[in-house]
């Protein structure tokens, strides 16, 4: 340990922290990081204002009028850190073929050195002027089997805000894990150490960015970035890509998945987990209104990102959400498209690079469908209908988002908190495709339904840094998240599904949707959003096994007949066209599948190899 930069930093443990191994690993860490103070969150109200305030202070948070948005604030990034970097995310594994072919690997020693061990390591001495905020926090229900405790150190205030809102953090937290728990340690920084009469700028990052996990020591290492899945430590780094290999050792799953609860007018429940890339609807879906027609129909969210999916005691498998709040799209949501979710964002909200309103309120592109006459967009500067006409500004950035308390939601399930999770009766995976994937269909068995996740498409969206647009294999909506061997995670899901089917439970049934085919006029054909629940009620009376269905290449869709469309024009002509099978296209598709397989090599189960060519002979008669 650097024992002179540890000299006068004194560490504040508080006297309720007993937990040993916690208190010298961030002994550790201050002297690493050389960070001017430690502070341990407690998680307290009180705790998250005194820290706004100071945000607001340095011009990180801007307070938002409290009679329009009550203790809300909005903050703006610097322009070059607004998304994920996935081209900046690693695998640290002991053996690169574990990390796949679908993973940036680079090999541990050679990553510590260049972080923490080496002459010029990123870390040494990367929090100098800054405050280390300890974060402790629960990923799921407080003392869930399910949930893990994760502590992520960090010299960023803003992610400590945010944790609190995304999940159960402070000292109920620390409680749980008492004095030997297990923890996932998590280190932060943004990379800008202050030399002394430095001034700090509003958003702090540094144009290096390493977004680093160790999945066989489970650690993550972040450096360089203030934003999102970057930064929030407890989102995509532990809930999925170490929460992933550490399901794949212990056998349970953790999925990119939003959960939703369904309860139909006779009152009978249904929980459902669907798959879909980032920012192609999860929350929208996860808190959808049922169409008027739908009487007595609810849905009611668990959760809207993440599952970790364990089986229970009755054999099946149950899910629970791991965070605690919603770090949403904002571009796009209206109290059209998601009535549920614009009455969350009411009070207690931190909004990320959305526009400013001239009376201190936001505004994203869709919020209306006029905008104001005048703004401030995330970037400072003035905003106008006419310059967006001139020059293509976007008021918002495509990628701002609301982080909001699940506790906001007026649709949130009752079930949410359960420490033994919500049993799933069906699988969704569905990716953004303007053509080419019918709008649903359900898998024939397990095994099929493991091929349809395992080769889905989607376009690429403003979630990640890169070209949008473009189509790209997504297993299981999990392609920037998985921490281990993608056809592991295949053969892991056969072997989940074979092992609940010897103990004679029932397999949650798997279906494929696309709510994104285009017509020839470019447009969206189906209405998606609550118009949604017409193929989820097919799904579910499928689930009861009283729906009807049709075979087609891949599996069973549902004819004209067998959806509701009480209180929707939708012709048949409409239906045909999000529904039809491209003989080229699929030709195509199906070369694509090939790619992705050759790519996994030896580790793409067999079983999914013998299902392609089941698909090719059909197709070809
Ligand atoms: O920035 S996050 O990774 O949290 C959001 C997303 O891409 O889904
Ligand atoms: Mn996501």
């Amino acid at each position: 340990m650097n024992q002179p930069a540890l000299e006068g930093l004194r560490l504040n443990v508080p006297a309720y922290v007993k937990h040993a191994k916690l208190v010298s690993w961030v002994a550790e860490m201050a002297a690493l990081t050389e960070a001017a103070e430690v502070y341990w969150c407690d998680g307290s109200p009180a705790e998250y204002d005194r820290l706004c305030e100071r945000l607001v202070q340095a011009g990180t948070l801007r307070r938002l009028n409290p009679a329009k948005r009550a203790n809300s604030y909005l903050a703006c990034s610097d322009p070059s850190d607004v998304a994920r970097v996935e081209d900046r995310t690693f695998i640290c594994c002991e053996k690169k073929d574990d990390a796949g072919p679908t993973n940036n690997w680079v090999a541990p020693a050679e990553m510590r050195a260049l972080l923490q061990t080496g002459e010029r390591a990123l870390f040494k001495g990367c929090m100098r002027g800054r405050t280390l905020y300890v974060v402790p926090f629960s990923m799921g229900p407080l003392g869930s089997h399910i949930s893990h405790i994760g502590v992520e150190l960090t010299d960023s205030a803003y992610v400590a805000v945010s944790m609190r809102i995304m999940t159960r953090m402070g000292r109920p937290a620390l409680e749980v894990l008492s004095e030997a728990g297990e923890f996932v340690p998590c280190v932060h920084t943004v990379g800008a150490p202050l030399e002394p009469g430095q001034k700090d700028v509003s958003w702090p990052c540094n144009q290096t960015k390493y977004i680093v996990h160790y999945p066989e020591t489970r650690e993550i290492w972040s450096y360089g970035s203030g934003y999102g899945g970057n930064a929030l430590l407890g989102k995509k780094c532990f809930a999925l890509r170490i929460a992933s290999t550490m399901g794949r050792d212990d056998g349970w799953l953790a999925e990119h998945m939003l959960i939703l609860g369904v309860t139909s007018p006779a009152g009978k429940n249904y929980h459902v987990a669907a798959a879909f890339p980032s920012a192609c609807g999860k929350t929208n879906f996860a808190m959808l209104v049922p169409p008027q027609s739908f009487e007595g129909w609810k849905v009611t969210t668990i959760g809207d990102d993440i599952a970790w999916i364990k089986p229970g005691k009755d054999g099946r498998l149950h899910a629970i959400n791991p965070e605690a709040g919603y770090f949403g799209v904002a571009p796009g949501t209206n109290t059209l498209t998601n009535p549920n979710c614009m009455a969350s964002l009411g009070r207690d909200v931190i909004f990320t690079n959305v526009a400013l309103t001239d009376d201190g309120d936001v505004w994203w592109e869709g919020m209306t469908a006029e905008p104001p006459a005048h703004l401030i967009d995330w970037q400072g500067k003035d905003w106008t209908p006419q310059i967006a006409k001139e020059t293509g500004a976007k008021a918002s950035h495509p990628n701002a988002r609301f982080t909001v308390a699940a506790t906001n939601n007026p649709v949130l399930d009752p079930d949410w908190d359960s420490t033994t999770g919500v049993p799933i009766d069906a699988f969704i995976f569905g990716g953004r495709r303007s053509t080419t994937v019918p709008l649903v269909t359900e898998a024939r068995s397990w095994a099929e339904g493991v091929y349809m996740a395992a080769t889905m498409g989607s376009e690429t969206t403003a979630a990640a840094a890169g070209a949008q647009g473009v189509v790209r294999r997504d297993p299981f909506a999990m392609l920037p998240f998985m921490g281990y061997h993608m056809g592991d995670h295949f053969a892991h899901w056969l072997a989940m599904g074979a092992k609940l089917a010897d103990s004679g439970a029932e397999l949650p049934r798997i279906y494929c949707v696309n709510w994104f085919r285009k017509g020839a006029d470019g447009k969206f054909v189906w209405p998606g959003y609550g118009d949604n629940m017409r193929v989820l009620k097919w799904m579910l009376e499928r689930v009861d096994g009283h729906a009807g269905g049709e075979d087609n290449l891949f599996g069973i869709s549902p004819r004209y007949e067998d959806i509701t469309w009480t209180g929707l024009d939708f012709s048949r002509a409409q239906y045909q066209s999000v529904m039809s099978f491209d003989h080229g296209a699929w030709t195509t598709e199906l070369k694509l599948h090939g790619e992705l397989f050759d790519m996994l090599g030896e580790r793409l189960p067999r079983e999914l190899l013998s299902i392609k060519h089941r698909l090719e002979h059909k197709l070809a008669n």
